[in-house]
């Protein structure tokens, strides 16, 4: 039997904490689209981890550059110095952007390129004479990471609600999921999307003045609230709602960049271009911690000329910012998106991907299936009193028979890695089949999650016991 860790002291971020350490899931290593867990289960990913490793695991590319990079400059200091891997970056980062999107901030995290954004917004309208413009919409079910400003335009009340008020100044549009009317929709909804976004246009008028709101904040794809797809022309239609009323517009691409949806940006497969755009996870492939914000040149060259000769043009950055390691592991992630042609790849398996999601109709408890790209959102029917125990139960299940899903509320999420297999794809669905069709079968029982994985149960007890063994031990002595 492995030997577990001692789970006392680390505070496992958005995770039922107890209920972990009562049956870890902990990996030991990661190779291609596998994990294996600490006790040599070999799991299929079917999230690129959480959306991030979208080159499979284990790229010996990025872990030579990473090491290479330590050994001869492991840290430069970010303000008023920088070294010239940040630039070669941001360059490649550039280029791989949608035109016009060309200069680009460095960040740490999904949630700091949020708030980047936004604080990049608010100052641009301040810089260009604007101060009265210092409002922000965001929109409900949106997710833009855990700090302040990204939780304020938010809209997850679970993210929210343990924290109080966030910002001031902030309001929230309407999501689009209509299940009632879109259920098992392959591919965006085709209706209603023009109306949905002008709501967007009929709200800031009545309920603002247009000539407040700084920028409008959106996911092209809603990833963590469930997989939510926007409806056909309801991006562009914002986009010109943003352009009527002089409000920035940023997308939200932490989820939906580098090749996710068969585009390297949502951007690019929606043709909607925003004025900021953020993104995070696939750009480093999950192997160094790394955010971008790539704002458009007349968003930046606005900083440079309106601000006093020799001053900071924007007061914000962090320690960390373009970091030596994440530059590199940034730049080696770029080279294989481009020499193995992964965007162009994942548009080649959406086809295949959607079919084999759509399998799902008719399987017990699904109510919907979403699927956009290398994405599927699968909405499992709502348990009554116990929201998302059918969805946690379905992931240990499908963890027991080898394949790692995502459950999130009542959706289970699959995003595996761009270099996924046809018959991997194929795999996963039918796992997931097979573990409503088992959870059906059990009825009430089949929700507890006690009954799943007893190894790492009886391992977690044991390894319980004698860790109160050594304490008790410990006190004697
Ligand atoms: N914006 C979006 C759109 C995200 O999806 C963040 C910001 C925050 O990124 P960081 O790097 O600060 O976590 C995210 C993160 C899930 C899941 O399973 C999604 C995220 C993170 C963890 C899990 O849906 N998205």
């Amino acid at each position: 039997m492995a030997s577990l860790p001692n789970l006392d002291h680390y505070w496992l971020p958005f995770t039922a904490n107890r209920q972990f350490k009562s049956m870890p899931r902990l990996f030991k290593a990661a190779k291609g689209n596998y994990y294996t867990t600490i006790d040599d289960r070999i799991l299929l990913d079917g999230t690129a981890g959480l959306w991030c490793v979208a080159a499979g695991h284990g790229r010996e590319e990025i872990a030579s550059a990473v090491a290479h990079q330590l050994r001869t400059l492991d840290y430069a200091p970010a303000f008023q110095n920088s070294h010239p891997l940040a630039f070669e970056a941001a360059e490649r980062l550039a280029q791989f952007m949608p035109a016009g999107l060309d200069r680009i901030f460095f960040t740490n995290s999904g949630s700091e390129s949020a708030d980047t954004a936004l604080k990049i917004a608010l100052a641009y309208h301040r810089v260009t004479g604007n101060p009265l413009r210092n409002k922000l919409i965001g929109r409900e079910r949106g997710y833009h990471g855990v700090n302040f400003g990204g939780v304020s335009v938010g809209g997850i009340a679970g993210n929210s609600k343990s924290f109080g008020n966030g910002l001031a100044g902030v309001d929230h549009i309407r999501h689009p999921l209509d299940i009632g009317r879109n259920a098992f929709t392959r591919g965006l909804p085709k209706d209603g999307g023009i109306e949905l976004a002008n709501e967007f246009e009929q709200r800031i008028t009545t309920l603002h003045d247009p000539a407040t709101i700084a920028a409008l904040i959106v996911e092209p794809m809603q990833g963590s609230a469930g997989v939510v797809l926007p409806p056909q022309g309801y991006l562009k239609r914002l986009r010109e709602i943003c352009d009527k009323y002089g409000i920035l517009l940023i997308f939200d691409e932490v989820i939906t960049g580098f090749g996710r949806l068969g585009a390297r940006f949502a951007s690019d497969y929606f043709g909607v271009v925003p004025d900021i755009l953020t993104c995070a996870k696939g750009l480093t492939n999950g192997a160094v911690p790394m955010g971008a914000v790539a704002v458009k040149r007349e968003i930046h060259d606005a900083f440079m000329s309106n601000s006093p000769a020799n001053a900071i043009e924007l007061p914000h950055g962090y320690t960390y910012t373009a970091h030596p390691i994440a530059c590199a592991a940034a730049i080696a992630t770029n080279d294989i998106f481009i020499a193995e042609k992964l965007v162009g790849r994942a548009a080649g398996l959406s086809n295949h991907f959607e079919q084999a999601a759509h399998t799902l109709k008719g399987i017990p408890f699904v109510r919907d299936v979403r699927n956009i790209g290398l994405v599927a959102g699968i909405e499992l029917e709502p348990t009554p009193d116990k929201p998302g125990a059918l969805a946690f139960a379905t992931y240990l299940k499908c963890y027991e028979m080898g394949v790692l899903v995502r459950h999130t509320g009542d959706v289970l999420a699959i995003s595996p890695p761009l270099t996924i297999e046809k018959n991997e794809i194929d795999r996963i669905f039918s796992c997931i089949a097979e573990a409503l069709a088992s959870i059906a079968a059990e009825g009430d029982k089949g929700l507890d999650f006690t009954r799943y994985l007893k190894d790492e149960q009886q391992w977690a007890a044991h390894q319980h016991e004698i860790h109160q063994q050594q304490q008790i031990l410990g006190k004697a002595a």
